[in-house]
């Protein structure tokens, strides 16, 4: 026997309450964390509260970071603490206990990963379907609706659906309001504390109609009517993007918008709408309709991107020139 090993007779030093030491630490690191996720992060999660869709995805983002925390910090912890408390003294070359298992940490863990998994599963559901799909597009009849009345006219001060129709095309998002005329813009312009149903489609290839700060994302499909919902909650800028590469100019695809009170919208709406009907620009577009096809839409010549400033695509909506003929 070498003089380092330790004798066997000597009494066994008395083991401290590991478990609850570290359930101890864990518990108010992960108090700390989610309350500091919670109450100084949360505000700053992609993509803002600018609207009811982009509120309920900070939401989203924010419970799942208040799940993850705690189990990141115990993962860590536990690594920390063993590492501490459980590494190899100098001259200590004997072996560690045997163990054959442990029913508690093993009902624990079985217990604690079903429960967490099985929430996450739950709530992810829900909150993918109730909140208006979240804004995502869900197909031509959305099971869940957004509440707002439907109507062929919109007025401020009215529980009253704005309808947008999103259209793109290479490499243009235009938009088009079927309660004004059906007159277009390439500016998004939306009323503030308005439901808003979007039909987003496309004239040539698959593109994505990403407006971020609503937190709106539908996919742009030619020969689909793809519906999306909203409710702008506060003024500002929006940005739309293209989020589907559809081409070489994918990258240029985007354009911008603003949310305004609703009786500013409905000025400019009327305005545009009036100021294309003497043009004969609303005259000269296809009837309005929740999806188009392109190689029977009228060509419309090269004089509307002088008429209205609207932005002229090589596509065939507004395509001067272009070789398909109706
Ligand atoms: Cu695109």
């Amino acid at each position: 026997m070498s003089a380092t090993e330790t004798p066997a007779a000597a009494a066994p030093r008395r083991e401290p309450a590991h478990g609850w030491r570290i359930f101890a630490i864990w518990l108010i690191l992960a108090l700390a964390a989610d309350l500091v996720i919670w109450f100084v992060w949360k505000p700053h999660l992609p993509p803002g509260d600018m609207s009811t869709s982009a509120q309920h995805q900070q939401f989203d983002i924010a419970v799942l970071a208040v799940t993850g925390a705690p189990v990141l910090i115990a993962v860590i912890l536990y690594f920390i603490y063993a590492m501490v408390v459980w590494r190899a003294r100098p001259g200590d070359d004997s072996d560690g206990v045997p163990i054959y298992g442990n029913t508690k940490v093993q009902a624990t863990w079985i217990i604690g990963t079903s429960a967490i998994v099985l929430f996450l599963a739950v709530f992810g559901t829900i909150e993918l379907v109730g909140p208006a799909g979240a804004g995502a597009g869900e197909g031509p009849s959305p099971i869940w609706t957004l509440a707002g009345k439907q109507s062929s006219t919109w007025t401020p001060g009215t529980n009253t659906m704005l309808q947008v129709q999103v259209i793109g095309q290479q490499w243009v998002w235009t938009y088009r309001y079927p309660q004004f005329g059906g007159m277009e813009s390439s500016e998004l312009m939306l009323p503030v504390g308005t439901p808003v149903t979007f039909h987003v489609t496309s004239l040539d290839v698959i593109h994505e109609f990403w407006a971020y700060q609503l937190g709106v994302k539908a996919d742009a499909n030619p020969g689909v009517d793809n519906v999306a919902y909203t409710m702008p909650k506060t003024m500002g800028s929006v940005t739309v993007r293209c989020n589907e590469l559809c081409g070489i100019w994918h990258g240029a695809m985007f354009n911008y918008g603003k949310v305004v009170t609703q009786s500013a919208f409905e000025s400019w709406a009327t305005g545009v709408q009036s100021q294309e009907q003497s043009d004969g620009v609303l005259a000269a577009l296809p009837p309005y309709a929740l999806t188009y096809d392109p190689t029977v839409v009228p060509q419309l010549g090269k004089n509307i991107v002088t008429i209205d400033g609207i932005t002229g695509a090589a596509g065939y909506y507004y395509g001067p020139g272009n070789p398909v003929t109706p």
